[in-house]
């Protein structure tokens, strides 16, 4: 009973502690993953691949004021072994396709093979929000 209390406060004034640190701390429910696109698929390029969120909002890449705190935007990780930085913001090459207008679908060209794909949300700089949003690691198959 004793430590069950203890561990409450605690959380509770770590909640507290997190909110007050960083506006862009999305809620503990939020998530982004992929929509109908699942882990193990055989599909064929192009891929139509859609990006889903839950608890946390979709706005451009550059938003001021304050619906920067509440949203962000999509990127797409493909083929990458590990996840980048998430102190940093993230690259932008043809492995970290960014969706600056907000975009909640794309459709890939991919060659033929096993591609995996993630899905992690940045804020207006395009840094990853803390935590961070980001999908599971799915893998592809493209015939
Ligand atoms: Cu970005």
């Amino acid at each position: 009973m004793y430590i069950h209390v203890v561990t409450t406060v605690t959380s509770l004034l770590l909640l507290m502690a997190a909110s007050i640190a960083t506006a862009h701390t999305p809620p503990e429910e939020a998530r982004v993953f992929f929509v109908g696109l699942a882990d193990g698929a055989v599909v064929t390029s192009p891929v139509k691949v859609k990006f889903g969120i839950d608890g946390f909002g979709i706005t451009p890449a550059g938003t001021k004021g304050k619906r920067r705190h509440t949203a962000g935007h999509h990127h797409l990780l493909i083929d990458l072994n590990r996840v980048p930085d998430l102190d940093e913001p993230i690259p932008s090459d043809a492995q970290h396709i960014h969706f600056d207008q907000g975009e909640t679908e794309t459709r890939l060209e991919l060659p033929p093979g096993q591609h995996t794909l993630q899905l992690l949300l940045g804020d207006e700089t395009h840094e990853p929000h803390d935590p961070p949003l980001i999908s599971e690691r799915i893998t592809v198959t493209v015939q």
